[in-house]
Parts: structure tokens; C-alpha cells; sequence
């Protein structure tokens, strides 16, 4: 089989110990880090992500996956930065001001980091202010809110506000979540995009980044 066909192989079966050493195997061989990010770490996300979807395999095997897209990304984000490469895009993410539930926002990140993207995660009760304040810092492509609480909900507007006054609307995209939020709120407030669970998140963040960019 072909290395970077192992690659996906091995992602999709959660092997992360093997992942990283074919990921090196195949860099030593000379193999592009871009070619070896797409064609094989993300090729084999995308396949665990519609086996997802379609209740093929589950949450654990999600997260082993999650877990060797990882492992392998140590291998090439060095190199991804060197070359100047992007890196899929970065998200800053975190549960809203007073808000202290933070496990499915955890859940989100891990997939999203498992997806390629590079993730800086705020934490819980992250003051509106801090999500614009780093996303201007970090030049980040994506705000990711999460909120449990009906009484937290509102801190979503005061960040899509601030980046009204900030002039991030529009260039940073924002994503909301979170078991009390929906598409409607999202709109109503001037969110990007609403998702439902962690699986969509990836899907909507990735549907903002045109396809191999
Ligand atoms: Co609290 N709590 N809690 N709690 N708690 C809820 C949310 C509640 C619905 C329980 C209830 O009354 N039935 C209720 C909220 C009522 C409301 O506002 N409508 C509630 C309450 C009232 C409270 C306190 C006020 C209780 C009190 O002290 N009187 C208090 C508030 C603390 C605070 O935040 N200031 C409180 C405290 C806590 C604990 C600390 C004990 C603990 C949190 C621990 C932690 O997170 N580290 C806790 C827990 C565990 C829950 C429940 C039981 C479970 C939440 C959870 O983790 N679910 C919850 C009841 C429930 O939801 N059934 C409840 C699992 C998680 C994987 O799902 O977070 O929905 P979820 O995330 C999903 C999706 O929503 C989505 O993807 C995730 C993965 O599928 N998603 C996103 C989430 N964020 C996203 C972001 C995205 C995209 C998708 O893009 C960025």
C-alpha cells in the first residue's frame, strides 16, 4: 500500500504512535508536508468524519482518530511553518463569560484540532473582550462560542458587536454552540453559523475555508 494510503489507514483506525511514524517515514522520503497533511491525516479525517455521520463508527473511535492527527501534526507543523504554509486555519474557542461548562466545547476543539485546524482554546468564562482580543492578536480565520446557559447566552451578541466595532465582522468568522443555542439565535445575533454538535462544527468550519486552500 501505498505511504500516504497507510497514513489514512492508520488515522482511521486511531493508531497515533504508528500515524507519527509513518508521518516521519514519509517526510524523510521526501514527500511534500502539504501532500502528506491532504492526501493522507486529512483524507483519512474526512473518512472518519462521514463514518460518523452515518453512525458507522462512534464517538471513542472519533477521538483515537482525533487523537493520531494530532500526534502526527507535531511532526509537521514545524515543518508546515517553515515553508509558510497555512495550516488549515485557526480557531479561537471558548465557553462565554460566567459560563463554566466547558465539556463540549472540549469536545469541539478536540475535533477540530483532530481536523487539521489549529485551535487556541480560552478556556471557560472568557470575557467577550478576550475572544476579540486574541483573534485580532492571533490573526485567527474563526471565533468558536460556546454557551450552556440560557442567562449566558447573551455575551454571543457582545462579541459579534464587538467585532462590528472592531472590523472583524465579516473577515473573522464566528461560530456559536451549545445546548440552549440555535440556528435562529445564531442569526438573530449575527453569528456566521450555528452547530449542533462536534462533528458539525467541523463540517461548518471547514465549509468556510475553500477546498485545499
Ligand atoms: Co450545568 N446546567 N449548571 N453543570 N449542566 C445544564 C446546562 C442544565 C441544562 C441542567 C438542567 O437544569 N437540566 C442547566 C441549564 C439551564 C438553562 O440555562 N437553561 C444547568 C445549570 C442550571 C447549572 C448551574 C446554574 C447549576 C447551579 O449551580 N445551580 C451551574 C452553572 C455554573 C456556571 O456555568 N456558571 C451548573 C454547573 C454545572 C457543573 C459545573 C456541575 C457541570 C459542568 C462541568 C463542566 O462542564 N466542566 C454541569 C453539567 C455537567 C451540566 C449538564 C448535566 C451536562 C452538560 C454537558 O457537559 N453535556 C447539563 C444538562 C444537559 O445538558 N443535559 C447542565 C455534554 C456535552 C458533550 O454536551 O455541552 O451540549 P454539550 O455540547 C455539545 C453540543 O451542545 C455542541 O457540541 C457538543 C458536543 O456534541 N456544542 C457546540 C457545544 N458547544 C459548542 C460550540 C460550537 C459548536 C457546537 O462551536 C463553537
Amino acid at each position: 500500500m501505498e505511504l500516504l494510503e497507510q497514513i489514512s489507514e492508520n488515522l482511521q483506525n486511531g493508531f497515533d504512535e504508528k500515524v507519527a511514524a509513518l508521518t516521519k517515514d514519509a517526510v524523510e522520503k521526501q514527500i511534500h508536508p502539504k501532500e502528506i497533511l491532504q492526501n493522507g491525516l486529512i483524507a483519512g479525517m474526512n473518512v472518519v468524519s462521514k463514518k460518523f455521520k452515518n453512525h458507522d463508527i462512534f464517538l471513542p473511535d472519533v477521538l483515537l482518530a482525533a487523537r493520531a492527527m494530532n500526534s502526527a501534526m507535531e511532526v509537521l507543523k514545524p515543518l508546515l511553518i517553515k515553508e509558510g504554509i497555512p495550516i488549515r486555519g485557526k480557531v479561537v474557542i471558548g465557553s462565554v463569560k460566567d459560563d463554566l461548562h466547558d465539556i463540549g466545547k472540549n469536545l469541539v476543539a478536540i475535533l477540530l484540532k483532530g481536523a487539521g485546524f489549529e485551535v487556541i482554546d480560552l478556556g471557560n468564562d472568557v470575557p467577550a473582550e478576550k475572544f476579540i482580543s486574541t483573534a485580532m492578536e492571533e490573526n485567527a480565520h474563526v471565533i468558536g462560542m460556546s454557551a450552556l446557559l440560557t442567562t449566558t447566552m447573551p455575551v454571543m451578541k457582545k462579541v459579534v458587536d464587538l467585532a462590528k466595532d472592531e472590523g472583524l465582522y465579516g473577515r473573522v468568522r464566528i461560530i456559536v454552540g451549545g445546548a440552549p443555542v440555535s440556528k435562529e439565535y445564531a442569526l438573530e445575533i449575527g453569528a456566521d453559523a450555528y452547530s449542533y454538535d462536534g462533528a458539525n462544527a467541523v463540517e461548518t468550519v471547514e465549509s468556510f475555508f475553500p477546498v485545499n486552500s
